[in-house]
């Protein structure tokens, strides 16, 4: 079994990102700039904002950070986004979510400017996703299918079952798994809760993408011996002998399901650090085509 090191992957990228940036400002161009916007003190996108503020340093970008309120408008919001879509200064930005429920986030969603989506979530990004056109992928399919690639997994031809449909993760990474290419030509299938048979059907795979948000919903029983499992959960667990007083857990329970794979990515340190890493490589496009 073959450990994937989400961690050490994601610190090589911003290294070879932090690289091509001073060679761009060698150049004479200026530096990549990401903003977040931030609404509310949500204990999980706290974390993971501060985590992308951090990685910009890494890559030395620029980087802005806009915190609001649980109470902020729709409206309210709604202009924050315009006024990055009208910032030169900005080449791409993303609006962390979950956002409080009496703001509609598809709406919000809409409202950025395809050419700054670095998050790849407005609907023409995720159009050209599934048509095979370049344009910015969402940030965690692009991490596994980059891990995919650095570990050297064979994916041609092999049966790839993404468990959750969801527009961030599940659904993208299928197109991606699907695609020609160095990863991808796979058979994909994917389960869901409404799906009859779910075990049997993990069991044929030989890639396996978790994608459900239950801690441990993959045991071993349904993972078919030297598969390759890929786990995106990251729920929060209470946990009393932690100082958080929680521990993250993955979609899959490690324990058991670790010794039957060829290959397992851990939680923490696996999918989530390659997340933050797309977001960067996202961000590095935009600045391209920006000074292009
Ligand atoms: N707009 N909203 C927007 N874009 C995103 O790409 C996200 N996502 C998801 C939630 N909402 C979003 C993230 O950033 C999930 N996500 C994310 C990012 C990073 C990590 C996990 C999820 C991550 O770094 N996980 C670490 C552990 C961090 C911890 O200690 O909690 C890991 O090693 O898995």
């Amino acid at each position: 079994m073959t450990l994937i090191d989400g961690k050490q992957t994601a610190a090589d990228i911003k290294k070879e990102i932090a690289a091509e940036v001073e060679k761009m400002v060698a150049q004479g161009m200026r530096r990549p700039h990401l903003a977040a916007i931030l609404v509310g003190h949500d204990g999980g996108s706290e974390t993971y904002v501060a985590s992308k503020v951090k990685a910009c340093h890494e890559c030395g970008f620029e980087s802005s950070l806009l915190r609001f309120e649980d109470n902020i408008t729709e409206a309210e919001l709604l202009k924050a986004v315009d006024d990055l879509n009208n910032n030169p200064e900005v080449d791409g930005f993303i609006v962390q979510l979950p956002l409080p429920r009496h703001i509609d986030e598809q709406r919000v969603i809409e409202a950025v400017d395809p050419a700054k989506d670095v998050d790849g979530f407005h609907p023409i990004n995720v159009g050209k996703l599934s048509i095979g056109l370049p344009g910015f992928r969402s940030a965690t399919p692009a991490g596994i299918i980059e891990l995919l690639r650095r570990y050297h997994i064979p994916t041609r031809g092999k049966h790839c079952v993404v468990i959750g449909r969801s527009n961030i993760v599940g659904k993208p990474v299928a197109q991606l798994m699907l695609h020609k290419g160095d990863v991808g030509d796979a058979t994909v299938t994917i389960c869901h809760s409404a799906s009859e048979n779910l075990p049997e059907i993990v069991r044929q795979a030989d890639i396996i993408i978790a994608a459900v948000g239950r801690p441990g919903f993959v045991t071993a029983d349904m993972v078919k011996d030297g598969a390759t499992v890929i786990d995106v959960g990251t729920t929060r667990v209470p946990d009393a002998t932690r100082k958080s007083g929680f521990r993250l857990s993955g979609d899959v329970d490690f324990d058991s399901v670790a010794p039957k794979c060829a290959y397992i990515t851990p939680v923490p340190g696996g999918v989530g650090p390659m997340t933050i890493c797309s977001l960067m490589l996202n961000t590095l496009q935009a600045a391209h085509q920006r000074n292009t």
